[in-house]
């Protein structure tokens, strides 16, 4: 893979933007079929009441968001959910809980359970459970995980401005974790939380530098959740995501970029941009995971639309 400095990449991103969108859709026919996407279903199995203070989220016990918090769900409810997701087409299935990290105890014996049984249905397992400490990563890769989801959400130096319970090195110290137990790394951020273009690239920067790139990237827009610090914040330009998405496929041109949270506020026509600039999978269901999302029957239509097809269950 190609490396590129720094200033390469801001080079690249500040590209007049169909040059960049050209150049990019350029770089992803070369690595990826175009016309396929993977879609993956997300599951709250633990809600709420989380103890770290992310500002942009509903589930922090920090903020005011008014989320219906519960404690993890039953093992059969995550297999009936995996089961259903499948038959709509998705191929990946990502099990989130509001966690600080992972503990030993029961809870995680039953996300074990999950993460066999959904495997066991043939499709990519995803979780993502806060920090990982070395035996866990190893249960979970003996389970049958496919994929841990760990965010750098933004670039080094504005990150203290969004989260004060954990660092940007607590963050690296787990994708580490999560790569050397041989498990995929699907890590990436949210942007339009009061960022500069500068944070965000910074960010793109660190995950093209590691010695395996991120097997996915979710590119999130804010969703402005009630009752967080950044209820109140302006939507994201829609050029803004389009150029993020085109520079990350342009810099590691094998990588999934996930269009994520924010997806739904877009045309289909916005959407497709993204997609001709390098996107490759969504979060499809009605719920991410505990804001709406697209629906599905409108996922259906917009695929229909822009000529796009879901990436069958390959396991
Ligand atoms: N607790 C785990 C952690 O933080 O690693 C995983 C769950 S967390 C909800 C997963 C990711 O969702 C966050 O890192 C963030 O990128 C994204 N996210 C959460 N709330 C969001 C919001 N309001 N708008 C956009 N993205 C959001
Ligand atoms: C990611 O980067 N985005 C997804 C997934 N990883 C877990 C979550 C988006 C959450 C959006 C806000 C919510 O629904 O609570
Ligand atoms: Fe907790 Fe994750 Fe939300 Fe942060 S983003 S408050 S760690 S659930």
């Amino acid at each position: 893979m190609k490396q590129y400095s720094l200033e390469e990449i801001k080079a690249i991103y500040h590209k007049d933007l169909l040059e960049l969108v050209f150049e990019a859709a350029t770089v992803h026919r070369q690595h990826q079929d175009p016309q396929k996407i993977q879609i993956c279903t997300l599951k709250s199995i633990k809600t709420g009441n989380c103890p770290e203070d992310c500002g942009y989220c509903s589930q922090s016990a920090h903020n005011d968001a008014q989320v219906e918090s519960h404690k993890l769900v039953a093992v059969e409810e995550v297999i009936k959910e995996a089961k259903e997701a499948k038959e709509a087409g998705s191929s990946r299935f990502c099990m989130g809980a509001a966690w600080r990290g992972v503990r030993d105890n029961k809870d995680f014996e039953n996300v074990l359970k999950m993460v066999e049984a959904v495997s066991n249905l043939g499709l990519e397992v995803c979780c993502t459970l806060g920090s990982l400490d070395e035996e866990s990563a190893s249960r979970l890769k003996k389970a049958g995980l496919h994929a841990y989801n760990h965010n750098l959400d933004t670039g080094p130096d504005y990150y203290n401005k969004v989260v004060t319970t954990r660092t940007y090195e607590d963050r690296l110290r787990t994708l580490k974790i999560v790569q050397d137990a041989g498990i995929c790394l699907c890590s990436g951020g949210i942007l339009g939380m009061g960022e500069s273009e500068d944070d965000r690239i910074a960010m793109l920067y660190d995950f093209h530098r590691l010695a395996t790139p991120p097997e996915s990237i979710p590119i999130n827009a804010l969703i402005p959740v009630e009752g967080t610090k950044m209820e109140n914040l302006e939507a994201l330009p829609t050029d803004q995501l389009v150029r993020m998405t085109a520079t990350t496929r342009i810099v590691i041109p094998t990588t999934r970029v996930r269009l994520s949270a924010g997806r739904s506020r877009l045309s289909y026509l916005e959407q497709g941009l993204c997609f001709l600039a390098g996107a490759n999978s969504i979060f499809s269901g009605n719920r991410l995971l505990t804001t709406p999302n697209q629906s599905l029957t409108q996922d259906e239509e917009m695929m229909q639309v822009l000529g796009l097809i879901a990436e069958k269950v390959e396991k």
